[in-house]
């Protein structure tokens, strides 16, 4: 039985259990239903809501989204709460979300612990609260802290919930028994029903000219999306109509909501991170190897971001420089980065020296001799990789994970190079280290099954989202960006601005256009990185000329104050600049290329569908195991708006017949072999076929 009901002499008790996040499933629903008229017709004084396994409902169950609505809906079930003749007392553990919370602010009152969160994360699925969250919060806190919590979708603890009013009674362990105690104490008192529908908002002073700000900020803060303006309608209708209007508008916004493609993609994108995580063939029973110290190689802004990582969770690191300066440097880095997110308020003054503390710097080897896990972070060269191999299989203690932060490497050589290849994994952070979410975890010929597990179960202790890559040339992400990147310079060389083609990307949802990425990251790496390559290998000129020609003329992006833009020296702002239009000409007339007028729609077009056929080849060769894995990667490693769900959704949403079509149209269109579809693509197309019946 998901619900249960029982009697505790005065008090009626409903227990929910429904592993592993007690989600509001139907049978939760009805369950809840039945328990609550048994409860209203029987002798007892009160009833406590409570929740058995790690937590209070988490929410609606995602997975009954999308498909027939089943009665009883979760409004009704609200309804049966405050219809109840006794007062109902939520009494909340681990993390009361979205529903849940909803559950709890029908109830007449709320105890929790200490450790208890409660949240509307329901924007983060494009959704809104559909259950009187919108209508219900605004009577409790006012509209702006309303506003603040659900559009943010962001948690907060029992001690701010119970200073804002969510919470009456803070409880320490056991809840059961203190919850049933605050009930009792409650009946002893005559406190009686108490519903939140009944109160009223508080909403002196905020008006029109408010809500209109809202709209503004959240068009800016979550560009593209729809839900965030429909809380903002929703807590505005709070304001101006009685409860019962104010739940019917709420409820018709959450409709529109739930079968919008923005909500579908942010539910696959929910749900494609989880699966990431799992590795087919890995044995449940394969223990991850304990990971209490880490040692990392190279203090550089890669080495010091990875270092963060480890320290924020509470893991001591040690960092290893090749000389005293270049330690103190990157030591500094640190520091610099640590002081900055205080003075935003992310992190209190104690609480970065605290995690400062679990840094140590080091010039020699042999203070990673017994750490469990090495990182390395030097240069990009394969000699100098294989050097620090070297290093590290004479220092460190059998067992040890022994890590690669390489973006493009051949790892098996690396792992071939030392006498322990079974410890030797790719572990590819993205830049900012401490900040981007994306941890490729690259799957070796010989890497043991337990390093695999470990790398795995690491990435998501350090709140990373760890995605499985085979061994290729940029494994899953940046293999897929070369195509991405080379649409860029061939847009640009074929009539497109840098404005235009940024534009083109961020109007879709891109968190940077490609030319903005390249000038935050630097011109000259990718120019360093070319000029060490044979003729054969750098490719088509047209797809660097104008790269090279800026670099040479010093143009090497925010760095330099110009790259494909030009940069204000005090406040950073973007400039266009004259002079690369004349670049951009100048080499078209060399490349003897006609420049022509490109729509957004073609620059847009030719951007995707190159990330979308290098996906489907990723995918072909088992480079990514599935093609969600291939959407967590975009999403949380390359600022591919959530709310599209990631190259592999788009794909499927615009029809795999579509795509091939159009493929096949630039194919002809220019004779490139890369614009042939895929194999995998062209098989699914004939077979008629999914991109999900594939991955099913
Ligand atoms: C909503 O409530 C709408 C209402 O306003 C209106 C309705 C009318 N449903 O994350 P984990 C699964 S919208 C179904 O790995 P953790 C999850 O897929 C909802 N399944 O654990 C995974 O399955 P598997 C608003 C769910 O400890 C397993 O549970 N609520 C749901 O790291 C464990 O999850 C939210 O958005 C769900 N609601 O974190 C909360 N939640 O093992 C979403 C989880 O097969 N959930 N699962 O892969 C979370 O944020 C985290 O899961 C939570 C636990 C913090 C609860």
């Amino acid at each position: 039985m998901v619900v249960s009901y029982q009697k505790v002499e005065e008090l009626g008790v409903i227990t929910i259990n429904n592993p592993p996040v007690n989600a509001l499933s139907q049978s939760v629903r009805q369950g809840l239903v039945d328990a609550l008229q048994q409860a209203g017709r029987d002798d007892t004084k009160a009833v406590v809501l409570i929740c058995e396994g790690r937590t209070f409902i988490a929410g609606a169950d995602i997975s009954e989204f999308g498909k027939p609505p089943l009665e009883p809906s979760l409004p009704e079930v609200n309804a049966a709460i405050e219809a109840c003749p006794k007062p109902v007392i939520a009494a909340l553990h681990g993390t009361a979300l979205g529903g849940g919370f909803e559950v709890a602010l029908s109830c007449d009152y709320r105890c929790a612990l200490a450790s208890a969160q409660v949240g509307l994360p329901e924007v983060n699925l494009g959704l809104l609260p559909g259950a009187g969250g919108t209508q219900r919060l605004p009577r409790l806190i006012g509209p702006e802290a309303a506003l603040e919590m659900i559009t943010s979708g962001q948690r907060v603890g029992s001690a701010k919930a119970s200073a804002l009013g969510l919470i009456d009674r803070i409880l320490a362990e056991p809840l059961a028994e203190n919850a049933l105690a605050y009930a009792r104490e409650l009946v002893a008192k005559g406190a009686g029903v108490r519903r939140v529908r009944d109160l009223q908002v508080a909403g002196e002073g905020f008006g029109e000219a408010e809500f209109a700000e809202w709209r503004t900020r959240l068009a800016k803060r979550k560009r593209g999306q729809k839900a965030p303006q429909r809380i903002v309608d929703c807590v505005e209708t709070a304001l101006s109509k009685p409860f019962e209007q104010g739940l019917a508008f709420e409820r018709a916004q959450f409709v529109e909501c739930v079968q919008s493609e923005q909500s579908a993609a942010l539910r696959h994108i929910f749900f494609a991170e989880r699966e990431a995580a799992r590795v087919p063939g890995l044995d449940k029973s394969v223990m991850p190897r304990s990971v209490a110290r880490v040692g990392i190689i190279g203090a550089g802004t890669m080495g010091g971001g990875i270092a963060m990582c480890f320290a924020n969770a509470g893991i001591p690191v040690t960092l290893v420089e090749q000389n005293q300066e270049g330690l103190d440097r990157g030591l500094g880095l640190i520091r610099k980065n640590y002081e900055i997110t205080v003075s935003k308020g992310k992190l209190t003054g104690p609480a970065a020296q605290e995690r400062q503390k679990l840094i140590s710097g080091s010039t020699d080897y042999a203070d990673v001799g017994d750490v469990d896990l090495v990182i390395e972070a030097v240069f990009e060269s394969m000699d100098v990789k294989k050097q620090v191999f070297a290093e590290l299989d004479e220092h460190c203690k059998p067992g040890a994970i022994l890590a690669t932060n390489t973006s493009y490497l051949d790892i098996n050589e690396i792992a071939a190079s030392v006498s322990r290849p079974a410890d030797v994994v790719g572990l590819h952070f993205f830049s900012p280290a401490n900040v981007m979410r994306l941890l490729e975890v690259v799957r070796t010929d010989q890497v043991a099954d337990d390093v695999l597990a470990t790398a795995m179960a690491l990435g998501k202790r350090i709140g990373k989202v760890p995605v499985l890559a085979g061994v290729c040339f940029g494994f899953i992400g940046n293999r897929m960006l070369r195509q991405y990147a080379r649409e860029a310079q061939l847009c640009l060389i074929e009539g497109g601005t840098p404005e235009q083609i940024d534009s083109a990307l961020t109007g879709f949802g891109m968190a940077m256009g490609p030319l903005a990425v390249s000038d935050l990251a630097g011109l000259d790496i990718s120019y360093k990185a070319r000029q060490a390559l044979t003729q054969e290998q750098k490719g088509d000129p047209r797809s660097y000329c104008i790269a090279d020609a800026l670099v040479e003329m010093g143009r090497l992006g925010q760095k330099s104050g110009a790259g494909y833009y030009r940069y204000d020296p005090k406040t950073r702002a973007r400039e266009s600049d004259p002079e690369v239009v004349a670049v951009v000409e100048a080499q078209a007339a060399q490349q003897g290329i006609t420049r022509r007028t490109l729509s957004d729609q073609e620059i847009l077009d030719r951007h995707l569908l190159a990330l979308v056929n290098e996906g489907f080849r990723i995918l072909e060769e088992g480079v990514a195991l599935r093609p969600g894995d291939i959407d967590v990667v975009y999403v949380n490693g390359y600022g591919f708006p959530s709310y599209q769900g990631g190259p592999m959704f788009y794909a499927s949403q615009l029809g795999l017949e579509q795509v091939s079509q159009r493929l096949e149209a630039l194919h002809q269109q220019t004779g490139e072999a890369y614009w042939q579809p895929a194999p995998l693509l062209q098989q699914l197309v004939r077979d008629g076929q999914t991109l999900a019946d594939w991955a099913g």
